[in-house]
């Protein structure tokens, strides 16, 4: 359970870190499965997943960017996300009874992993319960500005969804342009590995490059209350992948 501080953070800011909530070892098992698994799935890539799946502006030296719902894919995943305390704090947020509809790996590899524009999860997810949602975003590696931690707005939860812009050779990498930002800035949130922050699906967030020698993994758990509908989704989630939790 989050402590009644640690609570008071979430409703204030819309996110709060939890340290230490994997093992070091669990960690390692993660790590070990993010390999396995991108061997597999860079050995069959397709031209058309190229454009997607790796990370732009890395010459011949292209590295994989992500991929996508582990939590579906991967037994070691579906386990992380079934852990007794995350699963806690996830239903103290919002509710008991959830699944997880979709779920991301982030890789940001080393001197060349990208920024992530700011955006609200839920001007992706489109749900009738704005507080229906919450992302668990859990650090494989220490998260650091250095190799391109999130960022958050704080507050800015308590604002409705804001409109989205995306450019034109990118469609899904939708944005908050800097004129729609409500006053609100941008303040880092390092997370240590096996630790996890907690955001709501309204909270302004982002990422920056990793400009560093160190890789940034991350495993972003997406979930949704089981009385709440996506009636408004700007992405197809897949309901075939929804893995129910509680
Ligand atoms: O890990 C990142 O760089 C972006 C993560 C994100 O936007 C999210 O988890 O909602």
């Amino acid at each position: 359970m989050l402590n009644s501080e640690q609570l008071n953070t979430f409703r204030q800011t819309g996110h709060v870190t939890v340290p230490s909530v994997f093992s070091a070892a669990d960690v390692r098992a993660a790590v070990a499965d993010i390999e396995t698994w991108s061997d597999e799935f860079l050995a069959r890539i397709s031209d058309e997943q190229k454009d997607w799946f790796l990370e732009k502006g890395m010459g011949a030296n292209a590295q994989l960017r992500k991929l996508d719902n582990p939590v579906f894919h991967r037994e070691w995943f579906q386990r992380m996300a079934k852990h007794a305390r995350l699963v806690e704090i996830v239903e103290q947020i919002v509710g008991p009874g959830v699944s997880v509809f979709f779920s991301q790996v982030f890789m940001k590899p080393p001197e060349g992993g990208g920024p992530k524009p700011v955006h609200q999860d839920n001007f992706y997810f489109g749900p009738d319960d704005p507080d229906a949602t919450l992302t668990v975003w859990i650090a494989i590696d220490d998260a650091t500005v250095e190799n391109g931690c999130l960022y958050y707005g704080d507050g800015s939860h308590q604002h409705s969804v804001i409109d989205h812009v995306a450019p034109p050779d990118e469609p899904f990498n939708l944005q908050v342009s800097a004129d729609q930002m409500n006053g609100f800035t941008m303040t880092p949130a390092a997370v240590p590995s096996g630790g996890i922050s907690f955001h709501h699906g309204n909270t302004l967030h982002q990422s920056s490059a990793n400009t560093s020698p160190r890789p940034r993994r991350a495993v972003a758990m997406h979930y949704l209350r089981n009385d709440a509908r996506l009636v408004s989704p700007t992405l197809a989630y897949d309901d075939a992948m929804n893995v129910r939790i509680t």
